[in-house]
């Protein structure tokens, strides 16, 4: 089978399970994880951020970040298609007790303008707004990239209104190796911001929140609230270590081998993709002849596993699990599948 699920579906090399199974480790609620504070401390480096706090998923990594930032009766903002709201649950909701402010944004991506229609005025009747939150890559928005002016104007209009900003980067590192701008760079703007060592760069799970010192302080003290105090949990801190070291270059390899995946399919009758869309190593693929689920399992049946997501929407994810000329027999299955 050649998994274009998700990047989630990344198994650790064998170097990373060999890093992983000498790995130092101790107590983390204790705070005597050595490898679990080098990991903290090297993400945060990167991040140009104070603290980090190794979480157990970007779920968690996210919820806590907007625990965090909110009261109850709060209002956070974000797009319709945000993980943070259309997948996670209903957290914000559940969790912190906020409503979210839906700004419309076109592939998850909008302007000052937006954000500034959407934030409530102050009246005893609304709800306080808290926070921003942007997506980068968006996922839903097929892996899209915001550009960095793009996010210091969102950021102006943000602060102008005095609510914070947070990050859902779950994929920063796909945004940092499309555009060049350094992780550092895109997370100067924020307050917080979430990454994922699960996805593209293949370890086998974790997420880390970055902050302020003091953010990450409270931050602490929320994760062991919701049951996310880890013990030794060096082991899997040193593959995300590795992940971090190791796995951030080449993911421009996917990005190339995502384009090439959707040149492939945009030439297959009956399927269509908008290739000035694909900006990292997400496709987006319409199935106006056939229900996206129907695709999918005919798809399946030739050898290829890709995730229906909407009602004619398929998604393709590569990663470091699918080869150049696994990508060629994924686009003649894709062929084979819209054969009708
Ligand atoms: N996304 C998963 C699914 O949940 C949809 C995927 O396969 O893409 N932020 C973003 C932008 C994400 O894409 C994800 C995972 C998360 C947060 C949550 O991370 P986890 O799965 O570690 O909780």
């Amino acid at each position: 089978m050649i998994d274009l699920r998700s990047d989630t579906v990344t198994k650790p090399t064998a170097e990373m399970r060999a890093v992983m199974a000498s790995a130092e480790v101790g107590d983390d609620v204790l705070g005597d994880d050595p490898t679990v504070q080098a990991l903290e401390a090297r993400t945060a480096e990167v991040l140009g951020k104070e603290a980090a706090l190794f979480m157990p998923s970007g779920t968690m990594s996210n919820q806590v970040a907007v625990r965090c930032h909110t009261q109850p009766g709060d209002e956070i903002y974000l797009d319709a298609n945000a993980h943070i709201f259309f997948y996670e649950c209903g957290a914000p909701a559940a969790l912190s007790g906020v409503t979210c402010g839906l700004i419309p944004a076109p592939r998850g991506i909008f302007g000052a303008a937006e954000l500034h229609a959407a934030i409530r005025p102050s009246n005893i009747h609304f709800p306080r707004p808290a926070l921003v939150c942007i997506e980068n890559t968006h996922n839903r928005g097929g892996g899209s990239v915001w550009l960095i002016e793009q996010i210091a104007e969102v950021a102006d209009e943000a602060r102008r209104h005095g609510l914070s900003l947070h990050l859902d980067g779950a994929r920063l590192w796909n945004a940092s190796v499309a555009t060049g701008v350094a992780e550092a760079q895109y997370a100067q703007h924020f307050d917080s911001v979430s990454v994922c060592f699960s996805k593209g760069l293949g370890a086998p799970m974790g997420s880390a929140l970055a902050g302020s010192a003091e953010f990450i302080r409270r931050a602490r003290r929320i994760r062991k609230m919701l049951g996310g105090g880890m013990r030794q949990v060096g082991i899997v801190a040193s593959g995300a270590l590795y992940a971090l070291e190791h796995h951030r270059e080449r993911l421009a390899e996917d990005h190339v081998n995502a384009r090439r995946l959707a040149e492939g399919v945009a030439a297959v009758p009956g399927l269509e993709v908008n290739l000035a869309e694909v900006q990292t190593n997400i496709v987006m693929i319409r199935t106006p002849r056939m229900p996206a689920e129907q695709f999918a399992e005919r798809l399946k049946g030739k050898g290829v596993l890709a995730l229906a997501v909407g009602s004619d929407c398929i998604r393709a994810v590569t990663s470091l699990m699918v080869s150049r000329e696994q990508i060629d027999q994924a686009v003649a299955a894709f062929a084979s599948a819209a054969c009708v």
